[in-house]
This record gives C-alpha cells, structure tokens and sequence, in this order.
C-alpha cells in the first residue's frame, strides 16, 4: 500500500499545504485568492481523507485476510456531529494543518466551526451509536454501522418569543467532502404486491413468491470512522434512496412534467429526514419504509459479500454478526428468514437456526410510549410475505409455550408476538427478543428492570439471553477534543495514554491533595467557563459571572427527565433572593438546553416556561449576578463539546426508573462537573465509582417510587403542607412569569397538582431543594469543591465506550480484533 502513498504529508507541513492548494485547485475547483471559507474547509478535508483512505483499505483487507467475523451494527440513527477536528485528532495533525493553513492565511479553528453537524440522530441512543463506532475501530473490531444517510437531519430549534420554533437541517446543501458515493453497491428493496405460494414446484416448501411489488434502490454511501491510536478504522455506510425510474416516460411525453417527477420524488422520500421524535412511536407509515429500507439494503449488503467468500451459509453464524440498536432495525430478523428461504431455497427450520445465532438486541427504554408495534393491517399492505414471516414464527413459538406450560392461554396472551387486545399489532421488541441469542440493557438498573417488567416472560424462558452493557462514551471527543485546557493538564499530570486506557485516570486520586494540581484543575474549568461564557454573551446578549457556580442541565425535553423539577427549583432561588436580599446567596448560572418533539406538547411549553422564568429572573435588578438563567437554542453535539467542559453542576434529576442509562452524565463527570442526581440508571454506578461522599443523590429510589405509586400518590397534599413548594407552584399559575398572559401555565400547575403529577416531581422537591443547598455549601470552599472534582475524574475511566465495545466483542459478538502490521 506503501506504494500509493506518492504524497505523504504526514507532519509535514509542507507537503499538507501542497495538498490542501491541490484540492483547492483540482477537487474544488478554485483559485486560491478567490476561495471562500468553505472552499478552503473541502479543500482541507479531502486531504485530510486522503490520510484516511490508506489506513481503511489496509484495515479491509487485513480483516479479510485474517477471516475475521464482522459485526454489522445496525442503527436508525448516527449523532456523528463534526468529522473534521476528530479526524485530526485520530491523525495527531492538528498542529500541521494549522500551521499550514496560516501560511495561507486562514484560520483552522474559524473554519472547523463552519462544518455542520451531522445530526443524523435525536439524543441518547444515535450518540451512543456514533461512540461505538469510534470505539470499535479503536479497538480494531471488524465490521460497520449501518443506517440512512438523511437528507435533513434532526431540526434545528430556534426560540422566538420563548417558544420553539423547528426549522429544517439541510446539512448537505454545500456538500459533504467526508463521504464516498458508491453508486455500484446499489440494492432493490420491495414494497406492496402480494405473496405466492410456492407449494410442489421444486424450490424448498416453506419457500413463497413476493410479486408485484413496487421498488425503490438504496445506493450506499461510505464515511471512513477513524481509530485512535491505530491504524484501524472503522466504516459507516449509510443508505440513500433512488427511483428505479428516473422519470415517468409516458407522462413525459403526455407534457405532464410534473406528474412525471413525482414517483422518482416518492420513492425517493424514503430517506429525506429522520423523525424527530424521541421516546413516542407514532406509528406513521413513512417510518416502517424507512426501517424496512435500510435493514433490507444491509441485510442484502451482508449475504452477497458473504457469498463472495463462502459457496453456502453454512458458517454463516462464524462469519457475522448482526447487532440491532433498539428495535427500529427489527424488520432485519424477517428480511434475513425471507432471504435465505425464499431466494436462496433454504428450509425454515435452517434459517431460523441460523438468524438466532447471527441477532443481538440492546433496549433502551422501558417507557410505554416508546416500545414500538406496528398494526397487522399496515405490516400486511407494506411487508405482506414478512407479516406471513411474523406470524409463521409466532405459532412455532406459541407452540412450544403451550407444549410447556400446560395451556396457559393468559400467558400466551402475554407472550405473543401480536397484541391483539385492541387493533392487533406486532410487538416489535418481542420479535427482537425471541430471535436473538442475547439481550442488554444499558445499566446495570435498567437491565436489571427490564428483566423484571416488559421482558419478565421472557426472562424466566430464557434466562441466559438476558445481560447487561454499561453505556459508555467516547475520550477522544469527549475530553481529548472537547476540553484542551484539562487534556493538556492530564497529559503532563499522568501521560497521554488515558486516551486509549481511560482507567489510567486512576493516576488522579492522590493529585486531590496536591494544592499546585487543585489549582492548575480549576484554572483548566476556569478557561472552559470563559469560553461558554464568551458564546452566550455573542449569541444571546446575556451576561454571566465566571465565579457563579455553571448549573446545567441539557438533554431532550422529555416530562421524565423532569427539567420542570429545576426550573421548581430556580424558581425557589429567585424567591428566597427577593425574600431574604441582604442574606449570602451563591450566585449561579443555571443553564438549560434541549429540543422537545415538535408535537409533544407538555415539552414545548416546559421551553417556553423556561425562557418566561429567564426573562423575569434575568431582567430583576434585584436578582442581579445572583442568579442569570440560560436557555441554549438548538443544543447539538458541537454545542455539547462547549458546554460540558464549562459545567460545575451536572443535573441528572430523572425519576427513578425512567432513565435507561444516561450518557450526557458520564461526560459532565468525566470533563470534572460534580452530579446532582437520582439513582437512576448509570448515575447508580457511577456513585460506586467516584464514591458517594463525592455524589449529591436525593430523591426516592426506584422501589420507593412503586411504593408511593401504588399506595395511591396524592401530590396534592405535598402542594398543601409545604410553603415553599406552594409559593413556587401558585406564582407558575397566576401568571408571575406570564404577565401578559396569565392563564399560560395553568396547565402546568394543574399536572402537577390535580392531575397526578405522573413523574412524581412533588415527592422529590424537598428533598431536591435540601440536596441543592449542601451543594451551595460546598461551593463555597472551592478547594473542597474542586478536590471533589478531581476525584470524579479519577472515577470515571469505566465509563469510556473502549470498555463497554470490548464487551459487546467478547461477551456478545465472540469476535477477535484485527491485526494491522
Ligand atoms: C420513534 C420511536 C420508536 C423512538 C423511541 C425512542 C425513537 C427513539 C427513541 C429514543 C431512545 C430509545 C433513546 O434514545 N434512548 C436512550 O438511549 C440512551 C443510550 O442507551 C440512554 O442513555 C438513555 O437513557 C435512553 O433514554
């Protein structure tokens, strides 16, 4: 491969420049004094790619040559962010390109900020997916992620008035230099028709006939993720939707231009944007083409690149792996039976064999709303021989609980993989369970319950599928990339190598005595506050005092992460500061950020109650430094490299039992933010590691939470005997942060109070406003504070996506990593 490296720039500053005016010239086609910003950006990037392209192909092929099983990972969703500073950093070129990019004038930080984000994701589960890939080509395991290359990524959220206001992602209008257009790697995918038996006529007689179909391509395109560390890489191939006709030649020529555009639109459709809903399944019917699309493009993907090595799928279970992020990639399981029965003349019983050894399903959520299942009269018109496919494994199955449970017809009721207590439907997350050969939670809590509630059938079946997988998050984005100032302070403290072995942070813990490491510590969040500092004062026109205490609390708006419950308590402050003036406040800057699903009503007017509360408090001379509230607009992966590292105070406030696992957590803790939080999900064993002295947790645990439920929970009567929970509630309902329109959070008020308060705010509110105060007292001793800090730091090297990869590898996958020379 040497041979093809004819320019080699590698730290040569030189030479990257020749490449960089190359591109600029001949790839971007631009004189260099006329080029603009972005042509400069291409230009970098696509030699920056070049430096990539050698590291893939020798991975590809290594990892032909050692045989190694592959693990296809298939997700709907990709939170990619920004490609081009990673990429330097997995190059250690930043350095080079910089310098070679002031020899002509241009600025690399300036230019890495014009990059769009590749928001191919809505929160937790696509980001998750994009650190996972970062962490298998690190650790070298063969394979790639799969998904749809969205034409418009998640919305971007402007706030006008206080409300939020979606705009649409174009995220490729000025092209994306980082990816490879495959035009050849093309699939069919069906849609429609009807299904015809096969029976006597020579092919295997479980086999059928999908005919009359109507089709759409999936072209591939391909994104080089690279290690760190390594030469290894890793490949995320996204899927793209193309008509099978590119105009309709008899509306053509009947003049009817436009009719003759719109099927090539249509099916093309089939990949314009994600849906940004999180955490409810609205069974809309574009999203079932969508997940069938790319499962089925991938799934074919596979087999063919199978067959090209192997005469049969005999050892097709040693040879891959296939791994579905949440149920959205389901319909993989049927895609994969149809495909080796009906095209390749396997017998069911062979192919069943072989899809529960090849399947692995991780869930990400026990909330009712989000567990998805689609209508038996949809699957039937848009996956007709799939539904046969569906219903085909559900008698076998139902079979054998009969068989073994005496005919317990409550719990085949229970375990079927169609609901038919109303409108029948597929329970998607059943399918996954019965055809894979392991199932994982994301936290040791959340595993532990979903073994206890949706799967608990299941579970006593077959206990031996069921395990868990710690989430975990990325070092190279999430300290190396995102906090320079601490990275630098680790890299002479204990070496660069936490990079790669996040447990090396260990090295810390005797540093918290060392006054000279405090300081340098809190000179390194210092730099990362005025940084923040800096975006809100240019983007938002406020101003906020570096020595407050940063107080933040950014996810997706959802009722269960309980941002409400902080803005209880921001609303407390306020009053206390209004009551009590000349008393000694710590002053705080209490910083929110996250898109609510366009039609999830409570959310959207959790945002604007927020920007309501921010403008009152911030706008009170009164209040003055004491207290300054944030909203973040259209909070985004390049806004969370920001803001994580400025944060003091990690809110992490959800009801106990709701949060599957959290990630945002681990990265707050890991950039030095002590947490406030429930014991939910991982924020239960990230106490164990960083120690509980060194935690703020409050509120009721999960048992006690079942508890309060079924005793029948009266949040009223807490609203009545507690004052200052009253005073807060009572200014929400008259309008205190509405004037104009008093009435607009009444709603608000009566959720909480006579509604039932579903999320249990009320039961946590002392306790959270207690839990606030010790931290406030502690804040007053920064170097108390800061040696907290640092011990959280210390704590937090099992959280890093490496440790949670090489168990999927060696607990889930059984693959063994490539070998690069
Ligand atoms: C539209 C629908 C089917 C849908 C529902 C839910 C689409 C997307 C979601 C989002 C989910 C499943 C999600 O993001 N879950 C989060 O996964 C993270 C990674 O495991 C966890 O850290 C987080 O706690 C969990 O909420």
């Amino acid at each position: 491969l040497a041979d093809f490296s004819y320019d080699h720039p590698d730290r040569d500053v030189a030479a990257f420049k020749r490449s960089v005016a190359n591109k600029l010239i001949y790839a971007v086609g631009k004189d260099p004094v006329a080029a603009s910003p972005d042509d400069w950006l291409h230009a970098t990037a696509m030699a920056v790619r070049d430096l990539l392209v050698e590291r893939w192909m020798a991975t590809t092929r290594a990892q032909y040559t050692q045989k190694l099983k592959r693990v296809y990972y298939l997700s709907m969703e990709f939170l990619i962010g920004r490609t081009f500073t990673n990429a330097l950093l997995a190059l250690e070129l930043q350095d080079t390109v910089k310098e070679a990019l002031a020899d002509f004038g241009v600025d690399i930080q300036a230019l890495a900020e014009r990059e769009p984000d590749a928001a191919l994701g809505n929160g937790g589960l696509g980001r998750l997916a994009a650190c996972f890939l970062d962490s298998m080509a690190t650790l070298g395991v063969p394979g790639m992620g799969y998904g749809i290359r969205y034409e418009y990524g998640m919305f971007r959220q402007r706030i006008v008035d206080g409300q939020q206001v979606e705009t649409p992602d174009y995220w490729l209008t000025r092209g994306n230099p980082w990816e490879f257009q495959r035009p050849e790697v093309t699939y069919r995918v069906r849609f429609g028709g009807h299904v015809q038996r096969l029976d006597g006529k020579g092919a295997s007689h479980d086999a059928a006939k999908w005919i009359d179909t109507h089709d759409v391509l999936a072209m591939a395109y391909d994104t080089i993720i690279p290690g760190y560390g390594t030469q290894a890489t890793q490949t995320l191939r996204l899927w793209s939707a193309r008509a099978t006709e590119e105009i309709d030649l008899s509306a053509f020529n009947r003049g009817n231009y436009m009719a003759a555009v719109e099927s090539k639109n249509h099916s093309e459709n089939v990949s314009r944007v994600l849906y940004p809903d999180d955490s409810t399944a609205s069974g809309r019917e574009l999203r079932l083409h969508q997940e069938y699309f790319f499962v089925s493009a991938s799934v074919q993907d596979m087999l063919h690149r199978h067959l090209r090595n192997h005469t049969g799928f005999d050892t097709l279970s040693k040879q891959i792996s296939i791994h579905l992020n949440d149920t959205h990639p389901v319909l993989a399981i049927p895609e994969l039976m149809r495909l080796l029965i009906d095209e390749h003349g396997l017998s069911w019983d062979t192919a069943w064999s072989h899809t529960q050894k090849v399947f692995s399903y991780t869930n990400h959520t026990l909330m009712h709303e989000a567990l998805e299942t689609w209508p038996v009269e949809i699957l039937g018109r848009v996956l007709p021989r799939h539904l046969q496919i569906l219903f085909e494994i559900n008698a076998r199955f139902l079979h054998v609980v009969a068989h073994a449970n005496g005919h317990d017809v409550e719990l085949m009721r229970r375990m079927s993989l169609i609901d038919e207590s109303g409108e029948r439907r597929v329970r998607m997350a059943y399918v996954a369970v019965l055809a894979s050969h392991s199932i994982n939670g994301v936290s040791a809590l959340h595993s532990e319950l979903m073994k206890q509630s949706i799967f608990a059938d299941f579970a006593r079946l077959f206990p031996e599928r069921f395990n868990n997988k710690t989430n975990g998050v990325t070092p190279r984005r999430w300290l190396a990339q995102a906090n320079p100032p601490l990275a630098a302070l680790l890299d002479v403290r204990i070496g660069r190598g936490w990079r790669r072995e996040l447990s090396q942070l260990e090295a810390l813990r005797p540093m918290a005595q060392q006054p000279a490491f405090v300081r340098a510590f809190r000179h390194a969040k210092r730099e990362n506050k005025l940084r923040l500092a800096n975006w809100i004062e240019q983007n938002l026109g406020i101003v906020v005092d570096t020595d407050a205490m940063f107080d933040v609390q950014v996810k997706r708006m959802h009722e269960y992460k309980r941002q409400l419950l902080n803005v209880l308590h921001v609303i407390t402050r306020y009053q206390r500061i209004l009551h009590a003036p000349q008393a000694h406040h710590v002053p705080r800057v209490v910083v929110f950020g996250g898109k609510a699903a366009s039609a999830y009503h409570m959310a959207k007017l959790v945002v604007r109650l927020i920007n309501d509360v921010a403008q009152v408090v911030n706008n009170d001379d009164r209040v003055g430094q004491l207290l300054k509230v944030v909203f973040v607009p259209n909070y985004s992966v390049s806004l969370a490299e920001v803001i994580m590292p400025a944060a003091d105070l990690s809110e992490q406030i959800s009801t106990a039992g709701t949060e599957a696992s959290g990630t945002g957590n681990m990265k707050f803790a890991l950039n030095g933010a002590l947490t406030i939080g429930t014991l939910d999900g991982a924020n239960v064993e990230m106490r164990e590691s960083v120690g509980a002295e060194n935690i703020f947790i409050f509120g009721n645990t999960t048992p006690e939470v079942a508890e309060i439920r079924a005793g029948g929970y009266q949040p009223r009567v807490i609203y009545e005997s507690d004052p200052h929970l009253r005073r807060v509630l009572d200014s929400i309902r008259d309008g205190v942060f509405s004037p104009a329109e008093p009435a607009r959070y009444q709603e608000i008020y009566e959720a909480l109070v006579n509604w039932g308060d579903q999320y249990l705010l009320l039961a946590d509110y002392a306790s959270y406003v207690k839990t606030q105060d010790k931290v406030d007292a502690l804040y007053r001793h920064p170097d108390a504070w800061t040696r907290m800090a640092i011990l959280n730091v210390a704590g937090m090297g099992v959280f890093s996506s490496d440790r949670t990869i090489a168990q999927y590898a060696h607990e889930i996958w059984h693959t063994r990593p490539v070998r690069l020379g």
